[in-house]
């Protein structure tokens, strides 16, 4: 069946696990339950000596001496599920042949064993390396230094000329926070991307298979045999350490003046919360025992990483029990609240960052910092009354514009709003607003131009892709993150807590 044409608008349909192909630096054979060789890629013959089209038909062990497949079969057990690939570093798959890694995991019914020479002229220990460098990502004082040392560190480990951080928001776009290069210099640090630039079932994979390596953005890789007949799908490379790359990427990254790449995933409560993404100059290739490593590095950061969200968010709810206890005592004063809780604004930044504030309570309005004009206040307001009385959540909004008419006059001070209903009949509210996202980027002698333009035009470079961010977040404020929203549930809990101890004070007061 052939697959609809893949272009830029398509991307995210595009079948990246089942291009048929691998990578030059692996071969590929697929076994059948009786470990017949039912597919290998053509490569064979230069990794392994023996033709790839003839192995098709015979038992593996035509291809793998007697003592390796022993091996093999024994460390079997552990491949119980499809995302568990079983490990072997420095195999010696024939006599003839020096060490190999492989790797072997269950793709639907058929068995992958996928081959890497090992070509290692000094043994290594890889794990003496990582080590001390494990070590080393303790969460010290903020979390740019903590990434900032796991880029340095990763790049150490790696080889690789260039090491980024790259953290998704919660609309899928990402942004470079730390970056560690071989030349010193900055080129990306900062620098928002669209979320297209890594599609959808790109990120799905990488949530399951955690390194991706892509050894040489000139090489197209080697056909998988045989082509699949009528009816008959490629083979699903989802978890294959050698699947080779879409040409759209490889095209991506070549536009970028890069020659080889590699990503790690940064895992957080199960999710996909980032990527190292790192980068060199020409063609690197590293082995499957150094990758290893490198994705237990991956994981320690990803553990830190959580370490260090855990603490913040407990100081946030210290935090915000103590603007709780001044709350409460001045309510026993019998205060007026807003101003008091205006007064608030700067002791919440930390926990929700936000440029103005306003009170929408028992009709009058009270602001602080940048808001929107009165009459734009009501009516966002009148636009939420409704839905938000009944569930009583709070709203974040992106951009106002989507809600408001005008909004475009303000949106440069007031793009977006964090919104709290504070009352039960849904009239009264605290309101936070965000200006507009900063969109400006200064790319002066950057030399990620385009360094030729491919079928696909100058749309696969980052400056063009930056554009693309940029267009989509005009009239925009920055993503409300996931750990504003928090702080804003339980800063609404603690107001209705106020607002019924007003109440009862008042109804004290009138007997
Ligand atoms: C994959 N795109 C990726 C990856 C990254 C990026 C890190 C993971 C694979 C890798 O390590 O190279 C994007 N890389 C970036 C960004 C920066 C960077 C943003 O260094 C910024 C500094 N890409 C596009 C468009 C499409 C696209 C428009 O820009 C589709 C039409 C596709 N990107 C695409 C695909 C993959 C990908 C298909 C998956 C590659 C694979 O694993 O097979």
């Amino acid at each position: 069946m052939a697959e609809p044409k893949v272009d830029l608008t398509n991307c995210d349909r595009e079948p990246i696990h089942r291009l048929g192909r691998v990578q030059s630096y692996g071969a590929l054979l697929a076994l059948g339950p009786d470990w017949t060789v039912l597919n290998a890629s053509a490569n064979l013959d230069s990794i392994l000596g023996s033709d790839a089209a003839s192995a098709i038909g015979q038992p593996v062990s035509t291809l793998i001496d007697a003592e390796a497949l022993k091996r093999i079969r024994s460390s079997m057990g552990a491949v119980e599920s499809s995302d568990n690939a079983v490990r072997l570093f420095g195999l010696k798959v024939r006599e003839a042949l020096g060490p190999f890694d492989v790797s072997i995991h269950q793709s639907g019914r058929r068995l992958l064993v996928e081959l890497e020479p090992k070509g290692r002229a000094v043994e290594v220990d890889v794990m003496a390396e990582v080590h001390p460098l494990i070590r080393r990502i303790r969460f010290r004082d903020s979390f740019e230094s903590l990434a900032a040392d796991a880029a340095r560190s990763l790049r150490a480990l790696s080889h690789f000329d260039s090491v980024m951080v790259y953290r998704f928001e919660r609309d899928g776009s990402g942004k470079v926070i730390a970056e560690d290069r071989a030349d010193g210099k900055r080129r990306y640090l900062g620098q928002h991307f669209p979320a297209s630039d890594i599609p959808v079932q790109a990120r799905a994979l990488y949530k399951r298979s955690l390194l991706r390596l892509i050894a040489d953005v000139s090489d197209t890789g080697a056909r998988i045999l045989p082509e699949p007949g009528p009816g008959e799908e490629e083979l699903d490379l989802s978890m294959a350490v050698t699947r080779a790359v879409s040409p759209i990427h490889l095209e991506y990254l070549s536009n970028m003046g890069v020659g080889a790449s590699m990503s790690v995933s940064i895992m957080k409560d199960g999710e996909l919360w980032g990527l190292f993404a790192c980068h060199h100059d020409g063609p690197h290739y590293i082995d499957y025992e150094r990758r290893t490593a490198v994705e237990m590095f991956g994981h320690l950061f990803s553990y830190e990483l959580g370490r260090y969200e855990e603490s913040v968010r407990r100081k946030a709810s210290e935090d915000t029990s103590r603007l709780q206890n001044r709350l409460m005592s001045q309510v026993v004063d019998g205060q007026d609240l807003s101003g008091p809780l205006l007064a608030m604004s700067d002791g919440i930044q930390g926990l929700i960052p936000h440029d103005g504030m306003a009170l929408l309570w028992a009709g009058k309005i009270a602001t602080r910092g940048d808001t929107p004009p009165e009459g734009a206040i009501r009516a966002l307001a009148d636009t939420l009354a409704a839905p938000v009385g009944e569930t009583g959540d709070v709203v974040a909004i992106g951009s106002l514009a989507s809600r408001l008419e005008g909004a475009s006059d303000y949106a440069k001070t007031s793009a977006g709003a964090l919104i709290l209903p504070v009352s039960r009949g849904g009239s009264d509210f605290v309101m936070f607003f965000r200006r507009e996202i900063e969109a400006v980027m200064d790319w002066a002698g950057d030399p990620s131009k385009p360094v030729k333009v491919g079928p696909n035009g100058i749309r696969l470079t980052p400056r063009q892709s930056f554009e693309v961010w940029r267009e989509m977040v005009v009239g925009h404020c920055a993503p409300w993150s996931d750990y504003a929203l928090h702080a804003a549930g339980t800063f609404r809990t603690l107001l209705l807590e106020v607002v019924l101890k007003v109440a009862e004070a008042q109804t004290l007061e009138r007997k």
